[in-house]
């Protein structure tokens, strides 16, 4: 049984992967994939966040629900950072993406990272541990816009 519960679970994780192989048919899809894709994840870690910060009451369920988005988004933009996807459409990437594509991947990992221990956080239906990972995960938000994005 546990054989196969973790054989769905790498299933579930190729598909997920799939499209971050994928080529792009032109550096504007791979723009508009990157923005679609950090836009579902800001509209969900923003709900979490209006439940960290006491805006709306805690709901156990809807939070470990968005938080799941949330973890799963947080794996897809980087490949829409593709070269030659720096000016294709209007777009906040810095030069510094691709001029500094150690530091990026780097960057794009940690929020991979904290995405998964807020997933896992929220699964445990308290709030505290939510509120300990959202704030990570924002920490890890905020020091890659610094870096990396326009204002
Ligand atoms: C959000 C959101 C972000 C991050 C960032 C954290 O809710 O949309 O981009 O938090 O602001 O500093």
């Amino acid at each position: 049984m546990k054989a196969i519960a973790s054989l769905v679970v790498a299933a579930a994780a190729v598909t997920l992967a799939a499209p971050a192989s994928a080529q792009f048919a032109k550096p504007e899809d791979a723009i508009k994939y990157r923005q679609s894709a950090l836009f579902v994840m800001g509209q969900h870690f923003s709900r979490l966040g209006a439940m960290a910060n006491g805006r709306v009451p805690f709901d156990a369920k809807a939070a470990a629900d968005n938080a799941e988005v949330v973890a799963d988004m947080s794996k897809l933009p980087w490949a829409g950072f593709a070269p030659g996807t720096d000016k294709a459409a209007p777009t906040k990437a810095k030069p510094e993406v691709w001029a500094e594509q150690a530091k990026f991947k780097d960057y794009n990992e940690k929020l991979v990272a904290e995405t998964t221990k807020l997933a896992a956080a929220a699964k445990t239906g308290n709030l505290d541990n939510l509120k300990v990972a959202f704030s990570a995960t924002a920490g890890a938000c905020k020091t890659c816009h610094d870096a990396f994005r326009s204002q």
